[in-house]
């Protein structure tokens, strides 16, 4: 909305904050979007009593150039003299007790030296993991997905992986909630988009024709420049959109801001196609999903790894299916663990499939060399029959 609206919008939180405090309470803006509070002659427990009426105080939404913006906060508080003896020191405190609200989403937090010890170690590891991004330390391994009714490999899901220098290997369900909490989800996920396509290219190059997968986070779709980017990587490695797929967790369209159906929009547009991840977790219908362009939806492993032990879960994937082909789109199973619930899905007319029975996510050289063999395997097979 522009530099003017953020101006106008900090003002009115100085002026809901003021107004509920005492006269002898100072309020002042730190810079950007923080505030700092200073309250006399007051404990920690009457400070988690003043957030609670301050975080009421921003509840209301804000009349900003004829929007209705709703704001929120998160509070970190530091006592004198348990937590510091000096403004620097309490400042450093209170810092600290906002990351673990914000993190926690508990929207107040007092400060423990606890969580001081974690938040250094998880300040160190996002300064490793921005080094990382910015000298080729991460890696992306390619899982092969498959046409269950060919058998044919026909594209692979890129996955980041982060060998740690010091920690070893850290898995990405810890780092990309990290990259997503401190903004390096945006070079992070370029740097995939890059480095994937690069591949797809390369592959390409050898004769290799694959879609290739990339998993965005719910906060690359508040990123209007995505789609620029996305344009720019396509034309630079000359890659045909059309088997660029992007993947976005349903929970992310669940949180359906007016910018993220905008992104999806103009991803669609250039003609890459859209893929909902997880599908099945986030409590959505395929009715509310229609708002968006999207080709594929991937069922969540937790109802396909399911489906042999529980009728109920075999119903809902049957259904899934039925709906979306009705809808005109794709489906994928994730979690194929064996034989049985490849054979089920096949039964139940999925359409490609993703899991360990076939292939665990693989290094790229891995990952030609188990396409060569599985070529070898489908040309063979076609031959006996
Ligand atoms: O193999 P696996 O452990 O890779 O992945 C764990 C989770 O991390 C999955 O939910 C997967 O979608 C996510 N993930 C893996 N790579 C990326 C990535 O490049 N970007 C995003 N946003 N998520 C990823
Ligand atoms: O959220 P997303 O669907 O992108 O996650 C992909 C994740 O699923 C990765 O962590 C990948 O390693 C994992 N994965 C892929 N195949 C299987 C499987 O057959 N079983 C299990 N448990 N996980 C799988
Ligand atoms: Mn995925």
């Amino acid at each position: 909305l522009g530099h003017p609206a953020g101006d106008a919008v900090l003002q009115e939180v100085a002026l809901r904050l003021r107004n509920d405090l005492r006269g002898v309470d100072t309020v002042a803006r730190l810079g950007g979007d923080e505030f700092a509070i200073v309250l006399p002659n007051t404990d920690a427990t009457g400070a988690v009593r003043v957030s609670g009426k301050l975080l009421v105080a921003l509840e209301p939404g804000m009349q900003v150039d004829g929007n209705n913006l709703s704001i929120d906060a998160s509070i970190g508080i530091a006592a004198f003299p348990e937590h510091g003896d000096s403004s620097d020191l309490l400042l450093r405190c209170a810092d600290i007790a906002m990351y673990v609200a914000k993190r926690t989403r508990s929207r107040y937090a007092a400060y423990s030296s606890t969580e001081d010890r974690h938040t250094a170690s998880r300040l160190t590891l996002v300064s490793d993991l921005r080094h990382a991004l910015d000298n080729d330390g991460l890696e992306l391994h390619y899982q092969p997905k498959i046409d269950i009714h060919s058998d044919r490999i026909v594209g692979v899901e890129a996955l980041a992986r982060w060998r740690h220098p010091v920690h070893g290997f850290i898995p990405p369900d810890q780092f990309i909630p990290l990259a997503e909490q401190t903004g390096l989800i945006r070079p992070l996920t370029h740097w995939v988009l890059a480095r994937a396509l690069a591949q797809a290219a390369e592959l390409e190059r050898q004769g290799i024709i694959l879609t290739m997968a990339v998993n965005l986070s719910v906060r690359n779709l508040q990123d209007p420049d995505l789609p620029g980017f996305v344009q720019a990587q396509l034309l630079k490695w000359q890659y045909p959109p059309a088997r660029l797929i992007l993947e976005i967790t349903e929970s992310a369209v669940m949180a359906d801001s007016p910018n993220a159906t905008a992104v999806v929009t103009a991803l669609h547009d250039l003609g890459v196609a859209i893929s909902i991840d997880d599908f099945g977790t986030g409590y959505s219908s395929l009715g509310h999903l229609r708002k968006f362009p999207i080709d594929e939806i991937k069922i969540d492993r937790s109802f396909v790894m399911d489906i042999l032990a529980h009728a109920e879960s075999g119903i809902i994937v049957n259904a899934v299916i039925g709906l979306a082909h009705n809808l005109g789109l794709t489906v994928t199973g994730e979690g194929v663990e064996n034989q049985e619930i490849l054979d089920l899905l096949a039964k139940l007319d999925c359409d490609t499939v993703q899991g360990y029975h076939l292939s665990r996510p693989l290094p790229a050289e891995a990952l030609v060399e188990h396409l060569r063999r599985h070529a070898k395997q489908v040309a063979h097979a076609s031959v006996t029959r």
